[in-house]
């Protein structure tokens, strides 16, 4: 083989383009409104005893139409410490040491009332309507927080609003965990929630 010709081979073969983007399963977080139910293409990594994320509207005073699709997520954080939160398996892992971003759609609903257990252990229904977080989680098996990629700002608007999350992972992660967490500006647990919809691909410089 004539060198000229290994070396177009060669260039070629090192100019072969590499996955920019990473695309997320059920995105959207389309199905059928239910409480305590997981969307398609997610595992559910709440604690155990505690039901699951909630496909909305419809369930506890939420009635915001879906910023995409017909469905969306409501999230909660509980007085008693317990977190939700769901995760799925990337078809191609992260990059380490590269920006990652990912575009996503925040809301709160007016009003979010749900039966919970209350610190004494009692089945009440509880007021929901405080604001909180959304974290974002690297890990290599579902449900790891393995690595803490980035954090939404307290969210606290009627409508919804989209924001952009940049991270750097230190790792070829495997898996995204979404999570909900606290306004730690807050002295004490709270019972809160959050509402996610049209998450994008993660782009990846
Ligand atoms: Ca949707």
């Amino acid at each position: 083989m004539p060198r000229s010709l290994l070396l177009l081979l060669l260039l070629a073969a090192c100019s072969e383009p590499q996955p920019q983007q990473i695309h997320l399963s059920n995105s959207s977080f389309e199905g059928t409104p239910a409480a305590g139910s997981t969307p398609d293409g997610w595992t559910n990594c709440g604690d155990r005893g505690e039901s699951p994320t909630d496909i909305q509207p419809g369930f506890f005073g939420v009635s915001l139409p879906a910023a995409e699709g017909r469905t969306y997520l409501s999230m909660v954080v509980r007085e008693t410490g317990k977190l939700e939160g769901l995760s799925q398996a990337l078809p191609t892992p992260m990059k380490p040491g590269v920006e990652h971003s990912l575009w996503l759609s925040l809301a709160q609903s007016d009003s979010f009332s749900s039966p919970a257990l209350n610190l004494e252990g009692k089945l009440k229904t509880a007021d929901f309507s405080h604001s909180v977080v959304l974290r974002l989680y690297g890990g290599m098996n579902p449900c790891e927080r393995r690595e803490l990629l980035a954090q939404t700002p307290v969210i606290g608007h009627r409508e919804w609003k989209p924001y952009l999350l940049k991270w750097q992972p230190s790792a070829a992660h495997t898996h995204l965990m979404l999570e909900t967490f606290y306004d730690t500006t807050r002295v004490q647990s709270y019972n809160g929630h959050i509402l996610v919809d049209h998450l994008s691909e993660i782009s990846i410089k």
